[in-house]
């Protein structure tokens, strides 16, 4: 059987479990990292010499990458209405993964850093404002191509492209300080809640 290596709190790991209970497959996941074993254990590293995760190991087979993960269980169970197999359509999809992690988390991280990772009370964390600054303007572009385009990032139907950025959207909206009106990512976060999967995974109370 699959397993995922990675504690069900990391955003990274929770792309990969979404993406998980999207395809329906079974699979076992043990924790590792910030909270439970550390990461730069030797039977870790073992595993995977960066130290992070998510791991994936799928019959001896080991992957690392959270991106790299969800296309490889795309791809593994067919799934080409989630990642689609048209050379077009395909890096589209891709071009949102890569946007959601280089400039949309990345704008996110040091927010979500100070209120949650390195806060001495994160029930009284406030939010840094350039950080915020910097997150918004991020969030300014999404909410821009969703008032005229969507429903979902890639287009009419959920795809991969909306695991990353649904995931900064939730960190978003469960992280508390002053945000400025976004209806149409507001009404994304709503459309992508009807899925269980992201339910589970994504909006759940975790930041
Ligand atoms: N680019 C990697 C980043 C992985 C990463 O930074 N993972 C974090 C958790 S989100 C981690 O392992 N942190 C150390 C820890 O939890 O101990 C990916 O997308 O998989």
């Amino acid at each position: 059987m699959l397993k995922v290596y990675g504690r069900a709190n990391s955003i990274n790991v929770r792309k990969v479990l979404w993406m998980l209970d999207e395809t329906g497959q079974s699979y076992s996941r043990e924790d590792w990292g910030r909270g439970y074993r550390a990461t730069g254990e030797p039977d870790f590293i073992k595993l995977s010499t960066f130290g992070v995760v998510p791991v994936i190991e799928d019959n001896g087979f080991v992957l690392r990458e959270s991106h790299a993960i969800v296309r490889y269980l795309a791809n593994k169970y067919g799934r080409t209405d989630l990642y689609p197999a048209d050379l077009k359509a395909r890096a589209v999809v891709e071009s949102w993964m890569d946007w959601a992690q280089t400039d949309l988390y990345a704008a996110a991280r040091p927010v979500f850093h100070a209120m949650i990772v390195n806060a001495a009370d994160p029930a009284t964390a406030v939010a840094p404002t350039d950080g915020v600054k910097s997150w918004a303007a991020q969030m300014l572009r999404l909410e821009q191509y969703l008032t005229g385009h969507g429903p979902f990032l890639a287009g009419d139907q959920f795809t991969v492209a909306d695991i990353p950025a649904g995931l900064v959207v939730n960190r978003w909206f469960t992280l508390r300080f002053d945000k400025p009106s976004l209806p149409a990512i507001t009404a994304y976060y709503d459309r992508l809640s009807e899925r269980p999967a992201f339910r589970t995974h994504g909006r759940n109370g975790t930041p």
